[in-house]
């Protein structure tokens, strides 16, 4: 089981996507552990963001993800993290495939709605940076034998 973080960026809050985000995650069989609405300060996504910080787009992306309220979530399954980043598409809208969030709801890159933690040690980090431990909850799904085959790997 692997846990990842996801933002609905504030374009996707102010488009009225987050239904419709949360309900592909939701529908896919991955399960919900923490969700909160939120605002950014401008030092938490700063760090957030820290690996870009010597980039051109560092300013313009600290100023978007802080420029309205965000929905973060945590969801967990087995390989979560590479489920949800192919959910969510590229990087770039015009490269992401129809049938991915950003492929089908994006047009430009400082504009596509979703953040997905990329790897397992960003997920332990951005996890641990927007969710107190008792802010996740570890819950049993009546469904799981109808989304999990116990003999798949
Ligand atoms: P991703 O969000 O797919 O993990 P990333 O971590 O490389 O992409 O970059 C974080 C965000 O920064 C991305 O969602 C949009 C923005 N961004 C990335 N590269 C950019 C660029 N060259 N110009 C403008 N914004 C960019
Ligand atoms: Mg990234």
């Amino acid at each position: 089981m692997e846990r990842t973080l996801v933002l609905v960026k504030p374009d996707g809050v102010q488009r009225a996507l987050i239904g419709e985000i949360v309900s592909r995650f939701e529908r896919r069989g991955l399960r919900l552990v923490g969700m909160k609405f939120m605002q950014m300060t401008e030092d938490h996504a700063k760090e957030h963001y820290g690996e870009h910080k010597d980039k051109p787009f560092f300013g313009e992306l600290v100023s978007f993800i802080t420029s309205g309220p965000i929905v973060a979530m945590v969801w967990e399954g087995t390989e979560a993290i590479k489920r949800v980043r192919r959910m969510m598409g590229e990087t770039k809208p015009m490269d992401s495939l129809p049938g991915t969030i950003r492929g089908d709801y994006g047009m430009d890159m400082g504009r596509n709605l979703v953040h997905g933690s990329d790897k397992p040690e960003s997920a332990a980090r951005e996890i641990r940076s927007f969710f107190a431990d008792e802010e996740l909850i570890t819950w049993s799904r009546d469904t799981e034998k109808w989304i999990h085959d116990p003999f798949s790997l």
